[in-house]
């Protein structure tokens, strides 16, 4: 059997971290979840589709968020202000979305994944470069969408990644000068792919 001493060790399996209020990580900080899953409690929302839950993160400018798991109910996910890094983080049930820009900025979403949302993966509200790498992402409308009626430009770089099972798109925008570059990445079953985007590279996908 597991001994109570193996069960309080970092690298035992422990029980669901349940966040009552949103984790802010201060502008240049890292936060290393070093493995753990968290949940939203009910003061951050339910993960439905209802819009004004609260984030489980917010990253301030230059933050990063590494190696956390993101459980149900997942609340409005991760809301990022400016550039941001976001590593090995696993979105297990995306809640109303996984991952917002709020901000501009370079925001890079680097291994991980995410699936089971009922519609956008990454939410776009800001001129931005986002960046998706060795990321793997299955079931949803969308995997990115730029905040619906907004003419900003985004540009998007898709590279190493495995894309399966959207409704409707890997990414869809309403801006005529949004762009995507997707390289080196296997998708299937995505819809229509592109919605809106009047700019596309793409090689050796
Ligand atoms: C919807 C909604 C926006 C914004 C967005 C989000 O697109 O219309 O106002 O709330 O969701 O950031 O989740
Ligand atoms: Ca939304
Ligand atoms: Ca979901
Ligand atoms: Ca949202």
């Amino acid at each position: 059997g597991v001994s109570v001493f193996s069960l309080s060790t970092s690298t035992a399996s422990a029980a669901d971290t349940v966040l009552h209020e949103t984790v802010v990580v201060e502008a240049g900080q890292t936060f290393d979840g070093k493995g753990a899953r968290y949940i939203a409690g009910s003061e951050l929302g339910d993960g439905g589709q209802g819009e004004n839950q609260k984030p489980m993160f917010k990253l301030e400018e230059g933050a990063t968020l590494k190696n956390v798991v993101l459980g149900a109910p997942a609340a409005d996910g991760v809301h990022c202000y400016g550039d941001c890094l976001v590593e090995n983080v696993k979105w297990e049930d995306v809640g109303e979305d996984a991952l917002t820009v709020k901000e501009s900025g370079t925001v890079t979403v680097r291994g991980g994944f995410a699936k089971k949302a009922a519609d956008k993966i990454f939410q776009i509200n800001a001129p931005s470069t986002f960046r998706v790498l060795n990321f793997t992402a299955d079931d949803a409308g969308k995997m990115i969408r730029q905040n619906g009626g907004t003419t900003f430009k985004v540009s998007v770089f898709i590279d190493n990644c495995l894309i399966t099972n959207m409704d409707e798109a890997i990414f869809r925008t309403d801006s005529d000068t949004s762009e995507v570059t997707m390289t080196n990445t296997r998708y299937s079953n995505v819809g229509e792919k592109w919605i809106g985007v009047q700019h596309i590279t793409e090689y050796n996908n």
